[in-house]
This record gives C-alpha cells, structure tokens and sequence, in this order.
C-alpha cells in the first residue's frame, strides 16, 4: 500500500499491514460477547463529596465482557464521535481503528466522526468523518495527526450545554474521549451532565498517557507507555554508550512524565544508568533540594575518586513538585496565579511579573525564589494549563540540578575535598516519544480498547472507562470490560477550588517494581553497568518483538 494523505516511509507502509491480535473473548463477533456486572463501586476517597459531583453516574458498577450471545448490540445504528484529548501517546490511531471496526462489526451502517483538536472540535462542533479508506493508512501508526489533539476542558455552564447542542446536531449517540487522568476526569463530567439532561447519549474514556500514571487494579497501564519508554531507553542506551565511549561528561537527562517517575523508573531498568532520581523517594524521604544535589555530588565524587569524571543521571521532569521546598512554593504561587489573574495580564514584561509575584510570597519563599537561577524562577510561574497543572515540561531541572551541583563542588574544592573535572551536558527527552511508531504492545493494546469501547457503547454503558488487563499475558488471555469512572476520582485543590480530578497514581514505594529497583542500583552507581536497548523491534523473535514493560514485568511477578 502506498500512503496517499502524505509521504511515509517504507516501515510505515510494512506496519499498516501489521494485523492486531484481539484479546481472546473479542474474537468471535460482537454477538458473541455479553457483559456482566460485578458489585456498585465507590470513589477512591472523599466519597460524599465525589458522589455530590456525580448524582446520576456515581457508583455504577464494574462491567466485564464474557463469552455468549447478545443480540442487543445489532438492534439500533450507532453514530459515535472519537476526541483525543491532552498529550500525544504511540497507538491513538488503533483506538480510533479498533473502535472503528467494533462499530462496523456489529452493523455496517453504523458511523465514526472524529471531532477536531481534542474537546475544542466538540464545542467548535468542527468534526471529520472517519473514512475506511484513509483510516486504514493511519493504522498502526504514531501521532494523532489524523484527527488532532488540544488541551480543551469543558468546565462551565456555558460549554456543556453548547457540547449537548453540538453532539444532539450531529446526532451522535457516544462519545469517546481518549486522554489522560484529566481528560478522562471531563469524560466523567459530561457523561454526568448528558445523564442529567436525560437525552441517552453515552460517553466512554480511554485510558491514554505515556506518563502510566493513570493506573490501577483494571487499567493496568495507559497507552503510550510502552513504547513511549522503549524510544527513550534507546535514546538514553545510546547516550549511556557515548558517555562510556568519551568518558568526559556527565550528562543529565530529565524525561517526561509529569508528576509521576514511572517513565525514568522503566528507562531507568532498561540502562541502568548511574543515577535514577524518583520525585516520589525524594517525597518521602523529605529531601531538600540541598539533599538532593548531596546525594548526587556524593556519587559524582566517588565516580572522580576511582578515575570517572563521566556519568549519567536521569531526573523525572515531575521531581521539582516533590522537593518539599519548591512544592510550598508551587502550591503558594498556583494560589497567587489564581488570585492575581487580572493584574498579572496586564503586565507584559517577564522581570515585573517575577517581582510582582515574589512581593505576594512568604519572606521565605521569596528568598528561595530569588536563589533560584532566573530562567527557573520564571518557568515556576508560567501560566497552568486549563486543567491547573504547572507546566512541568517547561522547567529545566536539569539546568537547575547542574548549576545546584556546581556551586557545591566549587565549595568542596575551596575545602580541599575534591579535586575532579565537572563537564555537564542536558538532554530533555519527552516529544521524541509521544509520536512513535507503537510498539505490538501497544498497537495491540489500543485496537482492543478501541474495540471493547465499541462493545461498551453498543451495551448502551455510559460513564466507563474502557479497559483490557491481564496484560502480562498474551493477548488471547487479555480481559476486558468497563471501570466506572467516578471510581478513579477523588477530590483535588485545582485553580484555588475543590474539583473532582481522578487521582494520578504515583509510583508505590512498597511495591515490586520499586522495591527491584532499589535491590539493583547500587550495583550501577560506580561500575559501568549500562544497557543499550537499542530501537522497537516489530519484526522477528517474539520474546523481542512482544516484549512487556519491566514495571507490568515485576508487577505481575510472583515474588
Ligand atoms: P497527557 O497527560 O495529556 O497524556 O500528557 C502527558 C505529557 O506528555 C507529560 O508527560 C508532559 O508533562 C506534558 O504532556 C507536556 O504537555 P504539552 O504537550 O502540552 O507540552
């Protein structure tokens, strides 16, 4: 097949042939497959004031899919509408296919639209229909350049009744969102506002982000994670071998993932690096900024002693809001953004704004504010996005982290107590993997939750997240089915007020994945133990091309 929408390249033409394998009770037919209800759910804290959000969809129960007949999934025909919402992650395209196909299966007159640049097409009601014909040049590809992506919430009174509007003028029956824990938090929010308005119009999420940190007992890991960590272990592995090659620098390299560290914990496992910083360590262990760049100088000088003045150290980007310090200044500065909105748009030079804001701030966090490099401090109060998050991607810890590391070594020599070279180059590694060719994890993984979305849709489910597990295993022994959404949420301080958010799940101390790291990183610090992964195989052996994340590895093994 050659590609006509745009120029491609040959392994892009080789992967639109690729077949995704459906999970085993998918196989034979939408009307083979019924779903079963399991036990009313609950919110995963601050219940009364979750279900007070939710009247109409708190507590459904959880959905299963098991083998038998249903013929109820034939009976009407279906317009469904796909978004995707937030940040890009390898495999958008497969949902969009695999939903596609579930909705043809059941009935070839039913139809797919894709609204246009994420929530902003539903209220723009700026939409495209999906088409076989061009869908199936985008299977099994990277990016959601087929129908776009934004960061759009739908938050007022205003907005939800124009989304009514929109979806009742294209006569759609459900929508889907794909997109991440706060995407899916607005899925959950329309499907109650549609429910209230008693107008039978589903929604339904996918659970998207190449962060993993929309997690839990059903939805095992979010889309994108895979290959998005697999494309940077090959980035890091290559960097770890040019370290080990020159032997001059050390190169600090912060990668994506937001709050969570669970994208640095993978690549982390797949090159052990010499150092592996997890925001949630420094959390817990209260580590100052000042602990932090000890630690780090501790390794920097041990590595000097025995001959190394080389290195590598990743840094979660999410690390500076779990640095007790900087996060009472975020939590300070996300309320002085808030409350000083209006006069803060008035002023258009960077330097005003920052003595705007510091003359707002505790005696304190005023003076840690002017400690800080410059560049960092203004990237601290940079606007948040709709949905309140700082702009983590935006702030260069690694630069902060150096500078800190600098300063500290300059000290120690003055005191005799070191005596090395300090040569130190940045890496940001977060865009390089959101786009990439998706692995047969996740091509496969994203086909069955767009497919098992159509089921949902066609057994008239609304407020769902749509979710296949048993990952670790083939996907014949996948299961698949619906968590309720408000089962995620609980309640969060967001633009100064309490909102309903769905609860990011943050890397678990106690659990195997982190307890294995801790047992192997020692032995990385001094001796070169790094591993070159080298690029996503999608082609050959299977142990090569199947190959699972170690996180879902440990976390599914038995010790
Ligand atoms: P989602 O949570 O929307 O999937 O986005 C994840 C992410 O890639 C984060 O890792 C990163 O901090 C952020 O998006 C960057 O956002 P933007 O694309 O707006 O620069």
């Amino acid at each position: 097949m050659t590609r006509k929408s745009f120029n491609t390249s040959e392994i892009q033409i080789e992967r639109t042939r690729f077949k995704p394998v459906l999970p085993g009770v998918l196989r034979n037919g939408v009307t083979s497959v019924k779903p079963a209800k399991g036990k009313l759910t609950q919110s995963v804290a601050d219940q009364d004031k979750v279900r007070g959000f939710f009247k109409n969809t708190y507590g459904l129960p959880i959905v299963t899919f098991e083998k038998g007949s249903n013929i109820v999934v034939k009976k009407k025909v279906m317009k469904v509408a796909v978004v995707f919402s937030g940040g890009q992650a390898p495999g958008g395209h497969n949902v969009v296919a695999g939903l596609y196909d579930g909705l043809k299966k059941a009935n070839k007159k039913n139809t797919l639209i894709g609204y246009i640049s994420g929530l902003s097409g539903v209220l723009k009601n700026r939409y495209k229909e999906i088409s076989e014909k061009v869908l199936d040049e985008y299977r099994n590809t990277g990016g959601f350049d087929y129908i776009q992506s934004d960061r759009t919430k739908i938050e007022t009174a205003d907005q939800f009744c124009l989304a009514k509007k929109n979806l009742e003028i294209c006569n759609v029956d459900a929508l889907v969102v794909v997109g991440g824990d706060d995407s899916n938090t607005n899925a959950a929010m329309i499907a109650e506002y549609l429910k209230q308005e008693n107008i039978g119009k589903c929604v339904i999420g996918i659970p998207k982000t190449i962060d993993g940190d929309l997690k839990n007992k059903y939805v095992e890991v979010s889309f994108g994670f895979d290959t998005a960590t697999k494309i940077y272990s090959e980035l890091v592995g290559n960097i770890c071998r040019d370290a080990n090659s020159s032997r001059k620098l050390w190169h600090f390299v912060r990668l994506m993932g937001r709050s969570a560290s669970h994208i640095t914990l993978e690549v982390g496992f797949k090159t052990q690096p010499n150092i592996v910083l997890i925001g949630e360590e420094i959390l817990a262990k209260n580590m100052t900024l000042a602990k932090v760049v000890e630690s780090i100088v501790d390794v920097i000088i041990k590595r000097s002693q025995a001959g190394k003045n080389f290195g590598i150290v990743l840094v979660p980007e999410g690390i500076i809001e779990f640095i007790p310090e900087i996060k009472e200044l975020i939590l300070a500065l996300n309320d002085i953004l808030v409350e000083n909105k209006d006069a803060l748009s008035k002023i258009s030079s960077v330097e005003e704004r920052k003595n705007f804001v510091c003359g707002k701030l505790s005696k304190e966090l005023s003076s840690l504010m002017a400690n800080l490099p410059v560049e960092i401090a203004l990237q601290l109060i940079s606007d948040r996005d709709p949905h309140g998050n700082v702009a983590v991607s935006l702030i260069e810890t690694e630069k902060l982290l150096i500078e800190m590391i600098r300063r500290r070594l300059a000290e120690l020599k003055k005191e005799d107590k070191y005596n090395g070279k300090f040569s130190a180059t940045t890496h940001f590694f977060g865009y390089e993997g959101r786009c990439g060719i998706p692995s047969n994890f996740d091509a496969n993984y994203t086909y069955a939750l767009g497919y098992n979305a159509a089921l949902l849709i066609l057994n008239g489910f609304t407020g769902y997240m749509s979710y296949v597990r048993n990952l670790a295993k083939s996907p014949n022994q996948w299961e698949c089915g619906g968590i309720p959404l408000t089962m995620m949420i609980g309640i969060e301080k967001r633009c100064g007020k309490e909102k309903p958010v769905i609860r990011k799940t943050l890397i678990d101390l106690n659990g195997k994945p982190f307890k294995e790291f801790v047992k192997q990183r020692d032995k990385w610090t001094i001796n070169e133990n790094y591993v070159f992964p080298g690029p996503i195989q999608y082609f050959g052996p299977v142990h090569i091309t199947e190959m699972i994340t170690k996180t879902l590895k440990y976390e599914h093994s038995k010790k």
